[in-house]
């Protein structure tokens, strides 16, 4: 259930939690508050590896408690509840079956799988043109760059100040152009209510796009300020800009109309490629100056831990009143919609985006309810510069993968108060297997850019980070099979250890250490001063390689501090992976070649496959404008078939990389029946086989057959 902090992933049945449920803007860490999301969905995982899912599906504020029989108590404070059960094979079946209801996640950009970077807190573009360029002299990948509201004008959305960031078109321009990075702008909700300043705001007027109160609500119960346009009933509340603001209503076709043509003028001067909508949960600051009037919706008789949690008595409490309208006839009350308020939004900038920019890019939404993941992503909004923090980030992006969001990822270093040069480097290497991995920081705190530590006397921050982001760039071809199989089947990416491993016990309540799709185990350093992980290799009959490709026995391993973060990678698996040693970001390992990596299990088998379009188009699975191979080895015999050939770019298999016991040993090999020209020696564990082979070559159904036995 979410979005709430959870310390544990397994549930704590013994202390009659309650966690509320309802969207608020509020930065993470504590357990039991409401925080920026509502996914009223929890799976069970059963004595025999089965497992079931239900989806209490209501809008409206809620809550529910872990009860020690063990069972659980839900509360709903009215409105619609459907109820939805999934009765699954495995954990992982019930949320391919969840989000066959819900909406399967969105493919990312191949480029937002790179290295991300943003703060709070740029002064000017030589400012921001500085960060850039230390991290690009420093040789750090990056992809992705952001601008929070720093670029605005009076914090008017669809505005960049003309005077501190009078270069940032050109900065943004010759980047694309020179470095392939992309840009993600951010947007709120709040519309600032000056009549001749922000044409933004009148054309929102004039077509009737912002939330309204009741008509029933007297005027002089409504807590407008003077001077703001009256005649609509519109709410003015107060968020960024220095004067009250409207809420534009996402439920109104007219507010994405609106919202679709300002973000196109917006990309007219700055070309972003997605966009970070923040504050819309939606986020206020009316409690200092207005309480909503009374009201049996500001002001329930039930008192939900949503209310009372948080020491105040309306639900209205940093968020619109509840008695507010929405709708294109005015047909939802706020009370039964608050929690949608980010999605609705999420599904204006996702087809505003596409308008704009004619390409695929994505909306970072803070705020995301069930289904959310359909039409954007989400980040774990404001965290902390602690160790726990870090910590109850893998739960949060594993419990994101469950709710059918799996391209999220929290802040690497963390957000509010000062990062250590111990913590950033650590969770950069964490950070490295984030699905969706970007560094961002509060304004006034410490720079925590990769390059700013060569400069703060940390370059060992640096250097982990480069080490880490190596291997990820080095994984990306297998990572964007994954998004494919999310998109696709439903299938996470970031997944707990019992979801692959439901009947090995010892899994169940693993929360420190997390899998990447089904061959990538991560068990990251999380504990200050921590030079030892002890982690759990599952199941005895698996098959474990460390990045050495020794061979690890499963069970508890001590893994002393080497400088990398401990990743196993499970036998029974083959990785499509880049071939290149270096990246200067997606670029690079796009049009590097690739190799496979095939990692057999007990028996000698191996199974893979590989997803590949041209990473930036709208719907290219949809179109069918893809590439997809399978790949399997058995009896010393690799088949790669096409199942799939419609981006015909050409791309070659480089090497097959086959990792053996049989150190020393010589192989012949054959290519399609053709011996290839070449003795092929195990040497450290692996036989690299050149092989060249041009995935456009052959046609779908056909194969490519490669078998070697040991020479005599
Ligand atoms: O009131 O835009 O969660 O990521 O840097 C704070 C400024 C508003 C909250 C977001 C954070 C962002 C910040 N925003």
């Amino acid at each position: 259930m979410g979005e709430n902090t959870h310390h544990s992933l397994r549930h704590d049945f013994t202390n009659y939690k309650t966690y509320p449920l309802f969207t608020q803007d509020r930065a993470t860490g504590d357990e039991q508050f409401n925080y920026y999301g509502v996914h009223p969905f929890y799976t069970c995982l059963e004595s025999d590896g089965q497992s079931h899912g239900i989806l209490y599906l209501s809008s409206n504020a809620m809550e529910y408690t872990l009860l020690p029989e063990p069972g659980l108590s839900f509360k709903t404070l009215g409105g619609v509840l459907d109820m939805f059960v999934f009765v699954g094979d495995s954990p992982g079946h019930v949320i391919e079956l969840y989000t066959s209801l819900i909406g399967r996640p969105i493919l990312p950009p191949f480029w937002g799988l790179g290295y991300q970077l943003t703060r709070w807190g740029f002064k000017n573009t030589d400012d921001l043109r500085a960060v850039i360029d230390r991290n690009q002299k420093a040789n750090v990948p990056l992809d992705v760059m952001y601008m929070d509201i720093d670029y605005m004008d009076q914090y008017h959305d669809f505005s960049y100040n003309r005077q501190s960031f009078a270069g940032l078109p050109q900065l943004i321009h010759e980047t694309k152009l020179n470095d392939n990075l992309h840009w993600t702008l951010i947007l709120d909700p709040a519309i600032e209510a000056v009549e001749k300043d922000n044409p933004v705001f009148m054309d929102g007027y004039n077509r009737d796009v912002y939330v309204k109160w009741d008509k029933s609500i007297a005027k002089q119960d409504r807590y407008n300020p003077p001077n703001v346009p009256s005649d609509r009933d519109v709410l003015y509340g107060k968020v960024w800009p220095r004067g009250p603001a409207a809420f534009p209503d996402f439920f109104k076709n007219v507010t994405h109309e609106w919202w679709i043509r300002w973000v196109g003028q917006l990309h007219k001067d700055l070309q972003f490629d997605a966009l970070w909508i923040d504050m819309n949960e939606p986020a206020n600051q009316n409690d200092q100056i207005y309480h909503c009037p009374q009201n049996k919706y500001d002001y329930p008789a039930v008192r939900t831990k949503a209310l009372y949690g948080n020491g105040v008595r309306e639900l209205g409490h940093k968020t619109l009143c509840m008695t507010t309208k929405q709708g294109d006839h005015n047909e939802y009350l706020h009370y039964d919609v608050h929690s949608l308020y980010g999605l609705t939004e999420t599904m204006a900038t996702q087809k505003a985006i596409h308008a704009a920019t004619g390409k695929r890019g994505f909306a970072v939404s803070r705020s995301t309810y069930v289904s959310s993941g359909r039409y954007g992503t989400h980040w774990l909004g404001d965290n902390f510069s602690v160790w726990d923090n870090m910590k109850f980030s893998i739960i949060g992006i594993l419990e994101f993968n469950m709710f059918g969001i799996n391209f999220v990822g929290p802040d690497i270093c963390g957000f509010l108060s000062n990062t250590t040069p111990e913590l950033c480097k650590r969770w950069h290497q964490l950070g490295a297997f984030y699905p969706f991995s970007r560094n961002h920081n509060c304004i006034g705190n410490r720079d925590q850019d990769p390059a700013s530590w060569i400069t703060a006397g940390h370059p060992e921050v640096t250097d982990a980070m480069k080490v880490a982001f190596s291997l990820r760039y080095k994984l990306l071809p297998y990572f964007y099979t994954l998004f494919y199989k999310g998109h696709t089947r439903g299938q996470t990416v970031a997944r707990p250890l019992f979801h692959e491993f439901p009947t090995d016990n010892n899994t169940h309540s693993i929360d420190e250490q997390f899998m990447f799709g089904p061959a990538v185990l991560v068990s990251p350093f999380l504990y200050e001063g921590q030079k030892q992980v002890k982690a759990y290799l599952p199941d005895t009959n698996t098959v474990w390689y460390d990045l050495n490709l020794n061979q690890s026995k499963p069970g508890y391993v001590v893994i002393d501090d080497n400088g990398m973060i401990p990743v196993h990678l499970r036998g029974g698996y083959i990785l499509p992976i880049s071939s290149e040693p270096n990246h200067v970001n997606t670029r690079t390992v796009r049009e590097g070649g690739l190799n496979l990596l095939v990692l057999p299990d007990q028996s000698g088998r191996a199974v893979g496959d590989f997803f590949w379009d041209d990473g930036d188009s709208i719907d290219t699975i949809e179109k069918l404008e893809y590439n997809y191979y399978t790949f399997s080895l058995e009896n010393n015999t690799l088949d790669l078939t096409v199942e799939k050939l419609n981006y015909k770019t050409k791309q070659l298999i480089k090497l097959i990389e086959i990792v053996s016991s049989s150190e020393g040993q010589t192989w012949t090999v054959t290519l399609d029946g053709k011996p290839l020209p070449l003795e092929v020696k195990v040497h450290g564990g692996v036989a690299q086989i050149p092989v060249n082979i041009d995935l456009i070559g052959k046609s779908v159904g056909e194969k490519w057959s490669l078998k070697w036995k040991p020479a005599f």
